[in-house]
């Protein structure tokens, strides 16, 4: 158990209890107040190193938002106000594929979670006793729901021949407005729409932090589209403006089906463990297979255009999420800490920028085009640990946990001046404060 009698810890802790909403975590108080999927994952490994049980309920009501198609939906929806776009806009309830009793949005985000099921186990098998108990019986309850999520992902966003992982929507990326997605965007062609009120700008201090309003018209009108085919994953391969191979994703795709691959076997399921093994080996091909071999980066691919997307981005680095041929991933440690990356003489700290501050699309403050997320910094510390790079790993969670010393648990922090951006008391950056004293 981490030491909550450390500030910082402490101070963690009282976030997610002050988010806490009975079962499920508001990813933010005010600006985001409902359950995220990627957040509640992350969110659930900050609550494991507090309250397994509190861990295992998040998870459990994230499943209850599961669709029918096994897909895992980006929001499940509260009563609070004060987020747009709302169930109208998304216009989910009564298809056949949504739940019939908890109103979600009908995209998804990243597939931490079974990386999240992964390290709760770790914690509760160390803790012992109870702990250990419900985490097993959470397992055998859920391990089905965690199969046909990553199954679905295979199936109806695997087709392409690359072996990516397609998005629809630049939400399912969880990083809306990053440059990787600017050409694909560029390619959105508005059409007639409602008018809508953002709310997002109304909760923080700079617009100039968030998304632009082009930005916005946008993800509204893929919105439109979507609901035209009422979500239906063959016919919106056909109809969408942005159809895009995430390699971000595919290499989430690739770490957290290998974990509960891991987690099968354990459980005797070792046909459905042999699967899930296959699908991380493709999606691990699939981010290898993306490199360019002038930078060495993995890329995005924009299925529509039939084009490499090469912005100088955090998604470069995928293969460090999954694992990459022994020579490849020491190389790619040494430039996410070598000067065009965490080691950028222009940053306030050491740590990973959304996108490269040498690049000319790099914005300090806003929002996924450069500043540094607590969040994501975590997870490159879990993977690179997990892949053997463990003192790559300690010197970015303790840069990480040096950021976090202000106490504000921003959403994201300005990649120049270091100052704290966005929502403050964010769920996942407060988790991230507790899984790296875990
Ligand atoms: C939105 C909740 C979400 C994250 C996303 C992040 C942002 C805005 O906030 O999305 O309206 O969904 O980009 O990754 O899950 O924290």
């Amino acid at each position: 158990m981490p030491d909550l009698a450390t500030p910082l810890t402490h101070a963690a802790a009282d976030v997610l209890r002050a988010n806490d909403r009975g079962e499920q975590t508001v990813a933010a108080p005010l600006l985001y107040p409902h359950q995220w999927s990627w957040d509640a994952a992350f969110v659930a490994i900050g609550w494991g190193t507090v309250s397994v049980p509190r861990a295992l309920d998040e998870l459990r009501h994230l499943l209850r938002g599961q669709w029918r198609t096994g897909m895992i939906p980006q929001i499940l929806f509260s009563a609070e106000p004060g987020y747009f776009p709302g169930p109208q806009r998304w216009r989910t309830v009564g298809l056949a594929a949504a739940p019939s009793d908890v109103v979600t949005s009908g995209i998804c985000q990243p597939a931490v979670h079974s990386l999240a099921v992964w390290i709760i186990g770790e914690q509760a098998h160390r803790n012992g006793g109870a702990d250990a108990e419900a985490f097993d019986l959470f397992l055998a309850d859920t391990f089905d729901a965690w199969l046909a999520w990553h199954t679905w992902l295979d199936d109806a966003r695997g087709t392409h021949p690359s072996g990516l992982i397609e998005i629809h929507h630049p939400w399912e990326s969880g990083m809306d407005n990053s440059p990787r997605w600017d050409a694909a965007c560029a390619r959105v062609r508005v059409g007639e729409m409602a008018p809508y009120i953002r709310e997002d700008t109304k909760h923080v201090a700079d617009s100039g932090e968030r998304p632009a309003d082009a930005d916005y018209d946008r993800y509204l009108w893929l919105v439109e589209q979507l609901v035209s085919v009422r979500y239906d994953d063959a016919a919106a391969r056909e109809v969408i403006d942005f159809r895009v191979g995430d390699v971000f994703f595919t290499a989430v795709h690739a770490l957290s089906a290998d974990l509960l691959a891991r987690l099968g076997t354990r459980l005797g399921r070792t046909t459905e463990a042999a699967t899930l093994r296959e699908m991380a080996a493709r999606a691990r091909a699939a981010v290898a297979a993306t490199v360019d071999p002038g930078t060495g980066h993995a890329r995005d691919y924009d299925m529509r255009a039939g084009e490499w997307l090469t912005a100088s981005t955090i998604g470069g680095f995928a293969a460090l999420i999954c694992g990459a041929e022994p020579r490849e991933y020491t190389r790619l440690v040494a430039d996410l800490l070598g000067p065009a990356w965490c080691g950028h003489a222009s940053l306030a700290n050491p740590l990973p920028p959304t996108t490269s501050p040498d690049s000319p699309v790099f914005v300090s403050r806003n929002y996924w085009r450069g500043p540094q997320w607590p969040v994501i910094t975590w997870l490159f510390t879990w993977a690179l640990r997990h892949h053997g790079e463990s003192e790559a790993a300690d010197a970015i969670a303790a840069a990480g946990r040096r950021q976090l010393a202000d106490g504000t648990f921003a959403e994201y922090y300005d990649a120049v001046s270091g100052a704290a951006l966005g929502s403050r008391d964010q769920s996942w950056t407060a988790a991230a404060a507790l899984a790296w004293a875990a």
